[in-house]
């Protein structure tokens, strides 16, 4: 029986476990990756690990979440992450180099690699052949110390891509069928392997677009073949020596297979608030716009820039609409410059933004009051824009761009045949804005430069015998991170510093929950279907750690959320019945007695409600190391304790 390209991959790399669904395998990492906004926790993680130098093949920490300085914050934290990184063996792509994603396909991806980033987003690199996944800071500190990573060994889906994409039909589009086909929870323990001759057709970042927007599927990862095109992206980046030739066996055995014909794409928009709310523009009809948003790790290609720089030039931005473009990377906004697109979008009114995440995350670019904002992101969860009441629209460059002239949403198509957009020969490379490491032996002479803003990791402690405490909040289905540990200008300063940004925590859903969560000092919380999708953010566990918060209840969980639960040492329970989930209230008594024994030894672990008297059976599926690792108070504990 022949092998599906992920399975290649992951057996290349298995060091711990069996290939059997459902169960946990250890890889071995060959390559990580950080940003600022999860970066600081990651390195204060590793230092506490205690190695002094990363084990990997190649350790990245890119600067570009918290970039708007308004404070004396973020700018600290940039210097603390470039002294670690420069003393720890890690590169330093410096604040202005780009977008984690596009500049590590571009400049250090490499085929049948595989790669863990403490960003959602990760999985970009299953754009040339990577095995990409996200995960919390924790789980990245330790694989850069050489350790293993875990995940559930996934079921693999097949999409088998034919035909061609139309006119101005774009890669946004292909992955937002996908997401309205299999929704955001429809990928959770899955990974997406594209194939078909459809796979042809479609260049490198717009591979990488698909991949990127995986993470909103749930799916641990997408992945598409290493291919001739492959090959030409690497050669023009001047790798070509990394290429390899890789795809899935003629008779590789899928757990499922869907099939798009590209052909049959059209113009789409995923509508407030999810990303799988998706139709298509005639669905949505006649909209007029206020705001246009362009870039971001999934729209921010040099391609993406010159079909947008092709619409805009010689127009003028509707009155009515505010655009800004960040184009991903210093290489990208150099080869504009250079070639002159730069110049069109400018005369044409963009408002060009520094090539960093920016409005993605709510750094800046925040839409009015109700504003209608058409984005080339991949969120548009309520409030991450900054606007609580704004209205976000995904979409693709193409659209965004013909919108931003036509002061409404409008269908690129109606701007006749769009010109052939040929990936360049040679990418401009200067990778100035990458600092190497010092050399080992110059090690100590490197300061770490560290800011008043950086606290240590929350205390964590071992699993205790019993626990009696409160229920202080009960959320509702499909919480992401961003409800729980909300992001944007104001907030993201305060992401080294735990104390500080848990009196945000929940925020979005309960005002109170910080204060009311201290007084009860210990709690637990109660929640509906796919806790904690979204963003790998573990600060959405380590603040609820910092609150007392104890264990967690819900009807299932988001993968990185759940494991980044664990590494914190917080109990994921999931309710037996989930009719169960109306026999909690907000400020009910709860108890479970001998829970370490419990979990120490696989039995039932069941939550007495002491307020209405109802027994709540519970689900906790643990391995042996998990089981540990909660045992021990989290990873941290366990990592130190194995070491
Ligand atoms: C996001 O897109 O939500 C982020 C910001 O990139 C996050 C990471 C973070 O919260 O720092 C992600 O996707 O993991
Ligand atoms: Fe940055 Fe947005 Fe991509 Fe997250 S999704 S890495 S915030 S550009």
């Amino acid at each position: 029986m022949g092998l599906t390209l992920t399975e290649k991959i992951l057996k290349a790399h298995t060091v711990d476990g069996t290939f059997e669904k459902g169960k946990e395998i250890g890889i071995r990492i060959d390559q990580t990756l950080t940003q600022d906004a999860t970066g600081t926790m990651a390195y204060l993680e590793f230092e506490a690990i205690g190695i002094p130098r990363v084990k990997t093949e190649r350790s990245v920490a890119y600067i570009d979440h918290n970039t708007l300085q308004s404070g004396f914050e973020n700018a600290d934290d940039h210097r603390f992450i470039g002294s670690i990184a420069k003393k720890h063996g890690i590169y330093f792509s410096r604040p202005g180099n780009g977008i984690c994603h596009q500049v590590h396909l571009e400049r250090f991806g490499i085929p049948g690699k595989t790669l863990i980033g403490s960003d959602s987003h990760t999985p970009t690199g299953g754009g040339i052949g990577m095995i990409a996944i996200g995960a919390g800071g924790l789980d990245v500190a330790v694989a850069m110390g050489g350790g293993t990573y875990y995940i559930t060994y996934p079921n693999i889906v097949k999409v088998n891509l034919t035909g061609k994409l139309g006119s101005w039909c774009a890669a946004k589009d292909v992955i937002l069928e996908v997401l309205r086909r299999m929704s955001v929870k429809g990928g959770v323990g899955k990974v997406i392997e594209y194939c078909g001759e459809g796979v042809k057709s479609l260049s490198v970042p717009e591979r990488a677009t698909i991949t990127n927007m995986g993470a909103e599927l749930g799916a641990t990862t997408s992945i598409f073949p290493s291919d001739e095109i492959t090959k030409q992206f690497l050669k023009a980046q001047k790798r070509e020596d990394v290429w390899v030739e890789l795809s899935a066996d003629e008779d590789a055995v899928y757990d499922e297979v869907i099939d798009i014909d590209l052909s049959k794409i059209e113009p789409m928009a995923a509508c407030p608030h999810m990303p799988d709310n998706v139709k298509t523009l005639s669905e949505i009809g006649e909209m007029k716009i206020d705001q246009v948003c362009i870039g971001s790790c999934t729209n921010s290609s040099l391609q993406d820039m010159m079909k947008v720089a092709h619409i805009l030039k010689g127009k003028t931005v509707h009155p009515d609409v505010s655009l800004s473009i960040a184009p991903g990377s210093k290489q990208v906004l150099n080869m504009l410059a250079q070639n002159g697109a730069l110049a069109v979008m400018i005369d044409a009114g963009a408002r060009i933004l520094e090539s960093a995440c920016g409005p993605c995350i709510g750094m800046g670019q925040s839409p009015n009051s109700k504003g209608i904002s058409l984005r080339t992101f991949n969120r548009n969860f309520e409030g991450r824009s900054g606007t609580k009441d704004g209205q976000i629209y995904l979409v693709s460059p193409e659209v965004a761009a013909s919108s931003a002239i036509a002061g409404v949403l409008t269908d690129p198509r109606s701007l006749g045949d769009m010109p052939e957009f040929k990936m360049p020969d040679e990418f401009i490379i200067n990778d100035n804005m990458i600092e190497l490491p010092c050399d080992e032996k110059d090690m100590d002479k490197v300061e770490i430069l560290r800011g008043p803003n950086i606290k240590p990791f929350p205390k964590t402690e071992p699993l205790e015998e019993s626990v009696e405490c409160k229920c202080s909040l009960k959320v509702e289905d499909n919480i992401t991170t961003d409800h729980i540990m909300p992001a944007g200008a104001k907030i993201l300063p305060l992401r080294s510093n735990i104390p500080a940004i848990s009196e945000h925590c929940f925020t979005v859903c309960d005002e109170n929950f910080p204060k009311r969560a201290k007084e009860m000092g210990k709690s637990i919380i109660v929640g509906g279907a796919n806790y904690g999708q979204g963003s790998s953010r573990e600060h959405a566990a380590l603040a609820p750690l910092y609150l007392g918060v104890k264990a967690v209840l819900v009807k299932s969980f988001a993968r990185i959320h759940r494991a980044n639960l664990i590494n914190a040492g917080i109990l994921p329970l999931q309710f037996e019945n989930e009719a169960d989930y109306d026999k909690i209230s907000l400020g009910d008594e709860l108890v479970i007695e001998n829970l370490r024994d419990c979990v120490a030894n696989g039995k039932q672990i069941v939550i007495e409600n002491k307020t209405n008297g109802a027994s709540i059976p519970c689900i906790c599926e643990l391995t042996d190391r998990t089981r540990d690792i909660i045992l021990a108070g989290g990873l941290l504990s366990y990592t130190r304790e194995n070491m």
